[in-house]
Formats: C-alpha cells, sequence, structure tokens
C-alpha cells in the first residue's frame, strides 16, 4: 500500500526553535552556543517538572562514496565536517537529539536519530554490512551531489536496494549535498522536480559551513522527525484496525 507522507509543516511546528517556548527544551542539547555532543549512552538532561517523552530512531545514510554521507552527519550533529574526503571504512553512529512540538495537541517529544553511516566502498566489499545496517531501521537518506550528475543518476539504484516486499515500510527522504557549489552544479533544478514528480520523494538541499545556529539543519530534522512520527501513527492505526478485524497481532 503507497504510503502518503505528510505536507511540510502539517504535524509539527516548523520553526520552533525560534520560539520563546522552545529556549528550555533547545538548551538542552546546546553547550555555549554549540550543539552538545552525546555519546550512544547520554542523553538531555531535563528539569524533574518537566517530563517530555523520547522515540527512537535509526536512519541510515546511503550514497555513492564522496557524496557527502560523513559530513551531513556531522552537519546534522553540529560537528565540524571534514575538509577532505576521508573514506568512511566501517559503519560510524552518530547520536542526534532533536526536540520537535506536534501542532495537534501540543505536546513536545525528543527525537534521538541514531544515524548509521557506512563507506559506500566497504559496503561493497563486505557483504555482511548492508543487513546489518537494514535491521530494524526506519527511514533512508539517499544522498546525492549536486556537482556529481553520476551520484544523481545512481539514486534509482540505490533506491531499489530499498524496495520490496521484504522491506518494511520506511521512511525515504532525499538529500542533494554540495548545494553551496552552485557554480559547479551538475543537477539542473528541472531534473530535482521532474525525479520528485516521478518518485514521489521529497528531495531537501544542503551545503555549506555548519553554523552554531540551528537554522540551517532545523528544515531537515524537522522534515525527518515529521515522516518517522507519521509513519508511527499510520502503523499503530493499521495494527489497530487488524486486531480489531481479528487478522493481524501487535509487535
Ligand atoms: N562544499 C561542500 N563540501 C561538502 C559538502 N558535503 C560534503 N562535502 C565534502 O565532500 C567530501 C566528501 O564527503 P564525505 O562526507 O567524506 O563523503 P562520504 O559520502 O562519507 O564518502 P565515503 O565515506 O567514501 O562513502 C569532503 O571533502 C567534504 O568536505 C557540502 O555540502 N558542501
Ligand atoms: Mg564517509
Amino acid at each position: 500500500m503507497a504510503r502518503v507522507a505528510p505536507s511540510c509543516g502539517s504535524i509539527v511546528v516548523a520553526d520552533w526553535h525560534q520560539c520563546k517556548d522552545s529556549k528550555e527544551y533547545f538548551s538542552r542539547i546546546l553547550h555555549k552556543k554549540r550543539r552538545k555532543n552525546f555519546g550512544l549512552l547520554e542523553s538531555p538532561v531535563m528539569p524533574p517538572h518537566v517530563a517530555v517523552d523520547t522515540v527512537h530512531y535509526k536512519i541510515f545514510l546511503s550514497g555513492k562514496s564522496g557524496v557527502g554521507k560523513t559530513a551531513l552527519a556531522a552537519r546534522l550533529a553540529g560537528l565540524n565536517i571534514p575538509n577532505l574526503h576521508y573514506e568512511t571504512t566501517g559503519i560510524e553512529t552518530t547520536v542526534v537529539y532533536w526536540p520537535v512540538k506536534l501542532r495537534e495537541n501540543g505536546r513536545v517529544l525528543f527525537f534521538r536519530l541514531q544515524l548509521w553511516d557506512c563507506g559506500e566502498n566497504t559496503l561493497r566489499r563486505f557483504d555482511h554490512l548492508l543487513p546489518a545496517c537494514k535491521e530494524q531501521v526506519d527511514a533512508v537518506l539517499f544522498l546525492f551531489s549536486f556537482t556529481d550528475r553520476t551520484s544523481f543518476d545512481d539514486l534509482s539504484n540505490q533506491i531499489a536496494k530499498w524496495t520490496g516486499t521484504s522491506v518494511r515500510h520506511i521512511v525515504k527522504l532525499v538529500v542533494g549535498t554540495k548545494f553551496d557549489l552552485f557554480m559547479h552544479c551538475d543537477v539542473p533544478e528541472r531534473d530535482v522536480r521532474d525525479f520528485q514528480e516521478t518518485w514521489n520523494l521529497r528531495v531537501l538541499r544542503v551545503g555549506g559551513e555548519v553554523s552554531d545556529g540551528l537554522g540551517d539543519v532545523a528544515p531537515l530534522l524537522n522534515c525527518l522527525a515529521e515522516n518517522l512520527w507519521h509513519q508511527d501513527c499510520v502503523t499503530a492505526g493499521s495494527a489497530n484496525h487488524q486486531s480489531q478485524q481479528g487478522t493481524g497481532t501487535l509487535r
């Protein structure tokens, strides 16, 4: 069954990081105006009178070597982006916390996004890595670079690896990197529009230095959170429906 993606800002409050009432929450992921680094066992600490639920997700970054997977993981976590390309020689994970306010009821949630980044060449060399990356994955970000036409043409191959009856429902978003290098752009806007229409997938754009602010990552993180939350609601809804009919079981 095809699932309809939510329209941007329909589920979570867009630009909430700019609102006064978000300060208490965003201050927990910042330290001296920079993003805090969270290890695997760390999490933001809220005062006892503020109860916030945390929802956990596994996100896989897919794309050709050099397209910017490691750089995107660093960008989303607020870390420095390496200027040179060092091929990732295994699986690296990065934890990103992002607070979100739901439109419907004003409820605040912390999204804990564990980003899985595996070097493309390593992935091809060792067959056991992709199954590990696919296990219990909630979303895939398909990356292409605006300066590398072949990475854009390769998207259909990347997406094909994640389509089929054996793959459970996952959120799929496309991210175009190196949008800042517009002088070297190899993928015209028209082709991006055609791609979006053909594949019915949203294309987001990133590029440039990582700033100290939250504004440059907010659109991508909000969009990802929104799609993940929507997917959970649809899955919970259909599981309820199936169990009422006696045809399915709740996991
Ligand atoms: N200007 C600019 N450079 C970028 C951007 N994203 C990545 N880069 C650069 O592109 C190069 C490759 O990026 P990586 O993130 O290492 O590529 P990767 O996809 O992880 O590559 P593998 O680990 O080999 O699969 C690095 O030199 C980055 O600094 C961007 O948005 N803008
Ligand atoms: Mg890498």
